[in-house]
């Protein structure tokens, strides 16, 4: 084990503590597997990523990140999935296998809203928005941009509450790490990221609104194939963005291929919806990032302040 490993607290060699179960999951970042602590009993999430090696260890980077996430998990905090240890497995060449392991949550947000198909109430939709909310905000103040924010990897509690998983290795593994078998979801993502711009933590105030909106209407807002299609599906709710609000890099984009001048009011899309979730959704689906509302505003907006009228 190098200094390194020992600084950030990697246990060494560990993994026969646990059996893994079932594959949760797979995608950019490796793949998640529900597993059982033998020695507990205990079930805990397990991640396995592969870290590539160079010629001094573990990349700078990458050590960073793990410290990272170590640190944001002795805060504790209620909406954040939490870690409960990192061990390493073997080395494979110039690639070293890591575990993370999370503590298990049954269910995804994705399948959770399968199942309230008649829809949920309006007092539980709040309170489902605050958590994400708090949880982002959590992330952005400590300057983590999760980038890919969608129902399946917001996980709910038996109780219903939310927990957000699935960031920090972003300078580890980039954006879009090619991995021919996995599909990814472009449903939530934001304009500046289709468009290939440079982006920041407006990024998941986008995702978060279309999140939000889903909660109400129980299916996703935009669903393109592509990154053309998805704008293309963005621009027949929301109508083409005016040329000032064009971003000023974007000029290679023909805009005109976009042949759009209607527009569906989303409250068209969600009728049970209310004026203050109409508004806050709104000023998080904005196409400039720097005009979108921000975590910590969401939390203060009106929405949050009254109380739901239950039907
Ligand atoms: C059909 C697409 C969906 O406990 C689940 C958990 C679940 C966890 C858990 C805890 C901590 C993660 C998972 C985690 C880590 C990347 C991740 C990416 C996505 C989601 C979680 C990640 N397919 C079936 C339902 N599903 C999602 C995929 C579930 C269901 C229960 N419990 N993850 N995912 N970190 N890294």
């Amino acid at each position: 084990m190098s200094e390194n490993q020992a600084a950030i607290g990697i246990t060494p060699e560990r993994n026969n503590t646990y059996e893994a179960i079932n594959k949760i999951g797979r995608g950019a970042y490796g793949t998640v597997y529900k597993a059982r602590n033998k020695q507990t009993g205990d079930e805990v999430a397990l991640k396995k990523v592969c870290i590539p090696l160079n010629d001094d260890g573990i990349p700078m980077n990458t050590l960073r990140e793990i410290g990272l996430l170590k640190q944001l998990n002795m805060y504790n905090h209620p909406n954040i999935v939490k870690l409960l240890d990192i061990c390493h497995g073997q080395q494979m060449g110039r690639e070293l296998m890591m575990f993370l392991v999370f503590e298990h949550l049954e269910q995804d947000l994705a399948s959770y809203i399968e199942k309230h198909s008649r829809g949920f109430n309006s007092t539980l939709i709040k309170r489902m928005a605050k958590e994400i909310l708090n949880g982002v905000d959590f992330l952005h103040s400590n300057r983590i941009v999760h980038r890919d924010l969608k129902p399946q990897n917001l996980l709910v509690t038996s109780d219903g509450h939310i927990k957000l998983a699935d960031f920090g290795l972003a300078k580890t593994y980039g954006f879009e790490m090619k991995l021919t078998s996995v599909v990814v979801t472009l449903w939530y993502r934001a304009p500046e990221v289709l468009l290939g711009l440079s982006y920041a933590t407006p990024v998941d105030i986008w995702s978060v609104g279309c999140i939000i909106m889903e909660l109400y209407s129980l299916k996703p807002l935009f669903c393109g194939k592509s990154e053309n299609e998805q704008l293309g599906e963005i621009f027949k709710i929301l109508g083409k963005p005016s040329q000032d609000e064009w971003p000023e890099d974007s000029t290679a984009i023909k805009w005109n291929s976009f042949d759009i001048n209607s527009k569906i009011s989303i409250k068209m899309i969600a009728p049970n919806i209310c004026e203050n979730a109409y508004n806050l959704i709104m000023s998080m689906l904005v196409f400039q990032p720097t005009k979108r509302i921000t975590a910590l505003q969401a939390l203060n907006h009106q929405y949050f302040l009254e109380e739901s009228l239950d039907t």
